[in-house]
């Protein structure tokens, strides 16, 4: 059992301007999320499928939506009831792999 995470502060917050500038924080302050679009359903759902494996590897997953080749997602950190450093993580691997399939903003 690792112990809970801690919530990112409102500066660091701020900061994810420059170290996940693709990613916005939401209204709330407490996720972040990303829109992606991709050739077709079937990269879409692949990209999914790759990120299912980083997630499940990092015990730490994405609240996300898929319609055809569009994939939203939101990364928040349940247990710190907002984001940390956990999220970033995720999203930096999110952001590799979209990149490694070619994935277009939404
Ligand atoms: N994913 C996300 N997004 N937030 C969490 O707080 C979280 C998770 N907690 N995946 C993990 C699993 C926790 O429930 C397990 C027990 O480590």
């Amino acid at each position: 059992m690792t112990a809970s995470p801690l919530p990112l502060t409102p500066g660091q917050v701020a900061g994810l301007a420059e170290t996940l500038p693709l990613w916005r924080v939401t209204d709330d302050g407490k996720a972040i999320r990303r829109e992606l679009r991709f050739r077709d359903f079937r990269q879409a759902f692949d990209f999914m499928s790759a990120i299912a494996a980083a997630a499940d590897e990092q015990d730490h997953h994405p609240d996300w939506s898929n319609s055809y080749n569009r994939v939203a997602i939101r990364l928040t950190t349940h247990d710190a009831g907002g984001i940390s450093a956990r999220d970033i993580r995720l999203a930096e691997a999110i952001d590799a792999a979209a990149a490694s399939f070619g994935a277009k903003p939404a």
